[in-house]
């Protein structure tokens, strides 16, 4: 898995992002893989109304697209899964699984889409074909031997469309089990535990054009520039309206600092050119990791003590009033914080985080941006309640150019919440489900990804089956889920690309190949949900990479079919046949999808309702709730310091692309670690040099190898190195408290020079 970065260089990081680089690197990466032809075709219908949703991040799409309404990482996206490498059987001849699993994860997405079905036998080698029939039959006679529906985990990545997602959660409901964790569970879950809390609802309350009305834009824990980059042109747009913006990371991320509009159609006809940067940030906290709760909390502080000297002048008492419980809890919470502690935590100093207030308070809307900075920490939950708490004092939900915004990762992560796949239901998702096809579903919540890994680990689950997603390299503690997962009968992966998780088998594997979401599907289309609660259609134009390959809904439908038989009531075939009669399964189940087939076919789709964004907050209490808390930090014994894990800019999660990430000056390699030169210095270390590093939890110790240093800016005792490598090192019991999201961003560490090389 380790991969020797002998052709590393780093040189300073550029200083805008986008700009003429992204068009060449994305025709780069589109030519390069695709064929200029294809390549052009795929472009012309990313992200248009009736095209194919990309494939990447969940940012929504403007209501005038231009003919470029696509990024750089989108056409990485795209020409990773419409490329034309494949690997065939004669490439599982050639190379048995553990040869392949010595591969690194660049390696084997390189090789190319996966053809047909594949099984790895109970002894074998290597990877054999198969037939769709007997593995499908395969898959139900284990399903079927199982003790307990509760001994098989089905897990679910972000890219699988809503009425894949429906079936699916009917089948293993059906079945007989919740056990449903999903990349949601590493994700955003935080996000989710925290709003549906606090506002009702646990999306974003803004839309697109929301940016434009906007005084103030704060961007805390979140990369756009790499991750999310289409945003980057709605921050822009924020900008040219005269919003000021603050970035909150520990990272001076160029994507925040500056921004060229690399699609001269977005009115800049200079802007490719390289002429007319945008200057984003006017204002950069470089918190400490984990510092994100202290600098809310030293924010609101200082609001309260202006509002206390002059009242009415911060606070807007008739919507706190009106629309809120838990004010006084909250001053009382303020009032207990001492500054001391806000400092230490933030690593900042009270003149930053005053300028930052003094900045909120003049603007008369402001909009917060999140992302997995905020979301992987131990106290992630509380944290986002204070992100709500800082925008109800000022009324700043429900009214235009205000709101929240989490920004959600897998471009359909959220659709698929929203159809129903979660280890825990609503009791009104489960009576309307339980109505509609006439069944009872087990009472028990299902497994989220933490506790799927321990079952597993613990021999109490014996077939994991993934629509989807590469569970080992993506979950926290590659050890302990590697092992976990091969302790399993059966393991199955339904997915487009060869993968960690393929290699790391149960005793028996198998390998179901599908569509990606650019090839034709038949007559058929399928549609997702994108963070702002945008539902649209997205149809596939390419032929598929191989004849055997099959549609997501066709492999949820076998399988259901084949292992409930009698059992289920549910017409599958007639489901697999016309996704049609899916969305009007949908409709009658999950609130807000009324007319679904007739509005989904409408340029551009609908939008899910968000009562929050009109105003209504639909918590038991009827109010949105100001929900405070203690104080929290990690703090660290002398000798160790604080990691993060972050995204390069060549990667889709554990899809590597290349080798670079350009945003940081890095240049053909992943094993490195970010450091502050004075504690590379304090450590007798110098850039360049490899080294150990090993976390520290209450379970013992773990350790990763042969990292190269990096001097960067970034606070003392804060280092960050890049998911998936860095994975070994979270341990499995470090998760957020509510949410069980690992705490993939604040992981405590030691750093010593290697003595591997
Ligand atoms: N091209 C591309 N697009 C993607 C993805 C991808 O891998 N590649 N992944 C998709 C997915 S699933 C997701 S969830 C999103 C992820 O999108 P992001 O959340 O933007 O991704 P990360 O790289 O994890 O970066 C988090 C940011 O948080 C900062 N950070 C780290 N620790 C802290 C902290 O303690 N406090 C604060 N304030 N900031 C911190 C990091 O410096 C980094 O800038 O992107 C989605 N889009
Ligand atoms: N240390 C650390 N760990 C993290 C994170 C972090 O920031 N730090 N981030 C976490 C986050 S936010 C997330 S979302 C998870 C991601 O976890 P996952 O969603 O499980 O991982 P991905 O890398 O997105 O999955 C990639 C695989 O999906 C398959 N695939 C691609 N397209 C399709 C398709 O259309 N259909 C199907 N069926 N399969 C397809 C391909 O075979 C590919 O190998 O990782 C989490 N892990
Ligand atoms: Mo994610």
């Amino acid at each position: 898995m380790t991969e020797r970065d002998e052709k590393l260089k780093v040189t300073p990081p550029p200083e805008n992002s986008a700009g003429i680089h992204a068009v060449t690197n994305a025709l780069r990466h589109l030519y390069g893989k695709m064929g200029p032809i294809r390549a052009t075709r795929g472009m012309l219908r990313l992200n248009q109304k009736g095209g194919i949703d990309c494939q990447s991040c969940a940012w929504p799409d403007p209501e005038n697209r231009t003919i470029n309404e696509f990024c750089e990482n989108g056409a990485k996206a795209l020409a990773d899964e419409a490329t034309k490498q494949k690997v065939g059987r004669e490439f599982f001849a050639e190379h048995s699984v553990e040869e392949l699993a010595a591969m690194s994860d660049f390696w084997l997405n390189s090789k190319g889409r996966l053809t047909e079905p594949m099984i790895l036998r109970e002894g074998g080698t290597h990877y054999e074909p198969v037939s769709w029939e007997a593995a499908i039959g395969l898959v139900a006679e284990k399903l079927n031997s199982l003790a307990t529906p509760d001994e098989a985990i089905f897990y679910t990545s972000g890219r699988t469309s809503n009425e894949a997602a429906f079936l699916y959660q009917l089948f293993v409901r059906q079945f007989g089990t919740n056990n449903l964790p999903d990349c949601s569970n590493m994700c955003h879950e935080s996000t989710s535990v925290a709003l549906a809390e606090s506002i009702g609802l646990g999306k974003a309350t803004i839309r697109l054009e929301d940016f434009e009305q906007t005084d103030l834009v704060i961007v805390i824990g979140q990369n756009p520039g790499t991750n999310a980059p289409r945003m980057l042109a709605s921050l822009a747009a924020a900008k040219a309206a005269g919003a000021k913006m603050i970035a909150i990371n520990p990272l001076p991320e160029v994507g925040l600092t500056s921004f060229v509009d690399p699609n001269p159609q977005h009115g800049n006809p200079l802007s490719v050119l390289g002429l007319r940067p945008s200057k984003l940030a006017d204002l950069h906290l470089p918190v400490r990791i984990g510092g994100d709760m202290a600098v809310l909390k030293g924010l609101m502080k200082i609001m309260l003590e202006r509002e206390r000297a002059e009242p009415g002048s911060v606070f807007d008492r008739n919507f706190i009033e009106e629309k809120t419980a838990g004010f006084a809890e909250l001053e009382a919470e303020l009032d207990a914080t001492d500054w001391a502690a806000i400092l230490e935590g933030s690593g900042l100093t009270r003149g930053e985080i005053e300028e930052a207030a003094e900045m909120i308070i003049a603007a008369r809307s402001f909009i917060t941006c999140w992302a997995m900075g905020v979301t992987q920490h131990t106290a992630a939950v509380a944290t986002i309640q204070d992100i709500v708490n800082l925008h109800l004092l000022r009324g700043a939900i429900g009214r235009p150019g205000a709101g929240l915004c989490p920004v959600r990762g897998h471009s359909n992560v959220q659709g698929d919440r929203t159809m129903g796949i979660a280890e825990k239901m609503t009791p009104a998702f489960r009576q309307a489900l339980e109505r509609e096809f006439d069944f009872k579903t087990a009472e028990r919540d299902g497994f989220n990804t933490v506790e799927s890994i321990a079952t597993m680990r613990d021999g109490k689950a014996k077939v994991f089956f993934a629509m989807g997603g590469n569970f080992v390299a993506a979950s926290p503690d590659t050890a302990a889920v590697s092992a976990a997962v091969q302790n399993c009968d059966l393991t199955v992966q339904v997915i487009t690309k060869l993968n960690r998780t393929a290699l790391t088998p149960g005793k028996v594997s198998l390998i179901l190949p599908c569509l990606g979401r650019s090839e034709i599907d038949g007559e058929q289309f399928v549609s997702t949900e994108s963070t702002m609660l945008n539902v649209q259609m997205s149809k596939g134009i390419f032929e598929p990479a191989s004849e055997h390959l099959r549609s997501e809904v066709w492999i949820v439908c076998q399988p259901a079919a084949a292992t409930l038989g009698e059992r289920s009531n549910v017409d599958w075939h007639a489901f697999a046949a016309d996704y049609d009669k899916i969305r009007d399964a949908i409709e009658r189940v999950v609130p807000g999808f009324e007319n679904y087939n007739q509005r989904i076919r409408k340029p551009g789709g609908f939008y899910l309702p968000s009562p929050p964004r009109d105003g209504v907050f639909p918590t038991p209490a009827g109010k949105a709730l100001f929900r405070p808390s203690p104080l929290e930090y990690t703090t660290v014994p002398p000798g160790r310091m604080l990691m993060t894990t972050i995204r390069s800019h060549d990667q889709f999660n554990t899809t590597i692309y290349g080798l670079d990430d350009r945003y940081r000056g890095i240049d053909g390699g992943r094993r490195v670690i970010f450091m502050h030169a004075e504690d590379i210095a304090e450590l007798g270390l110098a850039g360049g040099d490899r080294v150990d590093i090993t976390s520290f939890w209450e379970d013992g110790e773990r350790h990763v190898h042969g990292f190269t240093v990096v001097p960067y800016k970034i606070p003392r005792g804060c280092t960050a190195a890049y998911f998936p490598e860095a994975n070994p090192l979270v341990p499995l019991g470090s998760f957020a408290r509510r949410s069980f999201t690992p705490t993939s961003k604040c992981i405590v560490v030691s750093v010593a020079a290697s003595d591997e090389w």
